[in-house]
C-alpha cells in the first residue's frame, strides 16, 4: 500500500508540494495535466515536465487522475476511432515516465454531482453533500450552482467550456441508454487494453457518483454487477478498478467491504479512493471526516478487507472537508485530507503489526 495525494498542478493549486511532502508517510502525487482538452493527446514533453516537478519535491509520480474520455466515445460517434487512437498515445506517453495507473471514469455528461459544496457541520466545518431534493430538475441548474460555489476554481471533470454546451451534450446522448452505453465501453476497453497490458498502465474506472441515475442519464459502473461485467469483458489484471469507498456505499444496498474484498481479491484494484460518508436520511449524506466514528462505513472494516485480500496498490484520502479557515477547490483542502491520510496509515500500521 502506498499513500498518495491528489495534486491539480502548479497553475491550479495553492497547495504546494513542499506542504504535501511533509504529511508524514506522504509518498506520492495523483497528477493531471488539466488543461489538456478531453480527447487529445497529452505531450510528451508535459508529462516530463509534471514527473520532475514532483520528484524535485522528494515525491512520486504513478497514479494519473484522470485521463478522461471524449464523449464520442461514450456515444459511440464513428469520430470515436480516432479518440480512441489518442487515448492509446496518451497511454503509451504517460508510461515512458514510469506511470503505473490511470484513473478514469464513463459516466454521461456529468463526472459527479453533488447538491452542496458548502455544507456546514455542527464544528463549523464545511463539506460536500449531495441531498436528492437540492438537485435542481434542469441540469443548467446545478452547473450554475456548483460554479457559483467552486471558489474559483475549476474543478475535475466539470470544464466550462464543455458543460456550456449541456443541452447539446443532452442531445447528443438522448438515444444512448444502459445497454448502449456498455456496448460503447467495452469497445472503448476491448481497443486500449492492449495497449495497456503491452507499455504496463493499468486503466481503473472510478464508480458512477452518485452510483444511481441522475437527470435520466445512464449509469453503468454503479454495483457489484457492474464491476464483474467490467472485469470479464476484458479479462485481464490492467482493466482495473478505483474503488472509491464513497461514491461505492452511496448507495446503500452496496455492500462497500463486500466489494472491495472480492476485488482486491481478483487483483483488479491497483488504486483506491478511501473516504467516509455520513447518510442524513434515505440515500442523502455528507462527506464526513475520515474517522469510522463520523460516518456510516467502518473504515477499519474497509482497510482490513483490503489487507485481507492482498491489496498492493496506491490509496488516496477521497475529498476532505475545510478546516482550520481554510479555502480552495471545495473537496480538496490540504488539512483535513492531511487528517485522513495519516489516520489511515494509522489503521494500516496497526493491521500490518496485527498479522
Ligand atoms: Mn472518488
Amino acid at each position: 500500500m502506498e499513500m498518495t495525494f491528489r495534486w491539480y498542478g502548479a497553475n491550479e493549486e495553492k497547495i504546494k508540494l513542499e506542504e504535501i511532502r511533509q504529511i508524514p508517510a506522504m509518498k506520492g502525487i495523483v497528477g493531471t495535466l488539466m488543461d489538456i482538452p478531453v480527447g487529445e493527446v497529452w505531450p510528451k514533453e508535459r508529462i516530463k515536465a509534471l514527473k520532475e516537478e514532483i520528484e524535485a519535491a522528494g515525491l512520486t509520480l504513478k497514479v494519473i487522475e484522470s485521463v478522461n474520455v471524449h464523449d464520442d466515445i461514450k456515444i459511440g460517434l464513428p469520430s470515436r476511432d480516432q479518440y480512441i487512437e489518442n487515448y492509446k498515445q496518451t497511454i503509451r506517453n504517460l508510461a515512458e515516465f514510469g506511470i503505473e495507473v490511470i484513473c478514469y471514469n464513463f459516466m454521461p455528461v456529468f463526472d459527479w454531482v453533488k447538491s452542496d459544496l458548502d455544507y456546514r457541520l455542527e464544528d463549523g466545518s464545511s463539506t460536500l453533500a449531495y441531498v436528492a431534493a437540492d438537485i435542481p430538475e434542469d441540469p443548467e441548474e446545478i452547473i450554475k450552482k456548483v460554479e457559483n460555489s467552486s471558489n474559483e476554481f475549476e474543478l475535475p471533470g466539470w470544464e466550462p467550456e464543455r458543460l456550456s454546451q449541456v443541452k447539446a451534450l443532452f442531445e447528443a446522448y438522448k438515444d444512448v441508454d444502459e445497454a448502449k452505453l456498455r456496448e460503447n465501453f467495452a469497445y472503448f476497453l476491448k481497443a486500449i487494453i492492449p495497449t495497456c497490458e503491452e507499455v504496463g498502465v493499468k486503466m481503473a474506472v472510478h464508480p458512477d457518483d452518485p452510483p444511481y441515475s441522475i437527470f435520466g442519464l445512464p449509469r453503468i459502473v454503479k454495483n457489484r454487477e457492474d464491476l464483474d461485467w467490467l472485469c470479464n469483458v476484458v479479462d485481464s489484471p490492467y482493466n482495473g478498478i478505483t474503488l472509491c469507498t464513497g461514491s461505492i456505499a452511496e448507495d446503500p444496498a452496496n455492500d462497500v467491504y463486500a466489494i472491495m474484498a472480492e476485488f482486491c481479491k481478483r487483483d483488479r484494484i491497483p488504486f483506491a479512493h478511501v473516504r467516509n460518508i455520513k447518510f442524513i436520511q434515505d440515500k442523502d449524506f455528507y462527506e464526513a471526516p475520515h474517522k469510522s466514528e463520523y460516518g456510516s462505513l467502518d473504515m477499519f472494516k474497509i482497510l482490513k478487507a483490503m489487507h485481507d485480500n492482498g491489496f498492493d496498490g496506491y490509496i488516496r484520502p477521497d475529498h476532505g472537508r475545510m478546516i482550520w479557515g481554510e479555502t480552495g477547490r471545495p473537496g480538496y483542502g490540504l488539512y483535513d485530507r492531511a487528517l485522513g491520510a495519516v489516520y489511515l496509515n494509522g489503521i494500516w500500521e496497526a493491521l500490518e503489526k496485527a498479522n
